[in-house]
């Protein structure tokens, strides 16, 4: 296995729209447990392909005390969204900025699993919010988005001079 580079926001990269995944194969199960292993290793809750700079519909996420209930849904796709939460958001491309998101409080969901099987499933709260924001970075959505122009301006002018720095 292998840690993978995370891009960092304002990369224009994280803006790309991925494209789904026709066949679920040993290279995208060698590239889900690697995006596992660099989640785990951040440490992180979610992953999105996107992040890694491979543009396929693939998430991984692990909401659970123990790191022990990983996901891995290949082809997400939102049904249904209902309620809303109020939630203070972190992202992995976006180190240090922690901001509230209002999202869909109980989602309906369906993607593929690590062997190519469809299945639907339901969730509420961190691992609601958590899809949401995996299935955003797929559609090339980064969660700074839903905040102000002047928040993300500013969020923006931080990272890149904190990048500067660590060049
Ligand atoms: O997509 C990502 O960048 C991962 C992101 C997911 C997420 C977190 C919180 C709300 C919505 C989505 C993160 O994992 S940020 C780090 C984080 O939340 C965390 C880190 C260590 C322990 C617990 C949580
Ligand atoms: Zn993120």
């Amino acid at each position: 296995m292998a840690l993978l580079k995370i891009l960092q926001y304002p990369d224009k990269r994280l803006h790309t729209v991925a494209k789904p995944i026709a066949t679920v194969d040993e290279e995208i199960r060698r590239l889900a447990a690697d995006m596992a292993e660099t989640m785990y290793a951040a440490p992180g809750v979610g992953l999105a392909a996107t992040q890694v700079d491979r543009h396929i519909r693939l998430i991984v996420i692990d909401v659970s005390e123990e790191k022990n209930r990983l996901l891995t849904l290949i082809n997400p796709v939102i049904l249904e969204r209902d309620g809303e939460i109020v939630h203070e958001e972190g992202c992995l491309s976006v180190p240090g900025i922690y901001e509230n998101v209002t999202r869909a409080e109980h989602i309906k969901a369906r993607a593929q699993d690590s062997v190519g099987q469809t299945f639907e499933f339901e969730a509420e709260g961190l691992l609601a919010i958590c899809v949401q924001h995996e299935v955003d970075h797929l559609d090339g959505k980064v969660f700074v988005e839903y905040l102000s122009r002047l928040k993300q301006d500013r969020i923006r002018s931080k990272l890149v001079k904190q990048q500067r720095e660590t060049m």
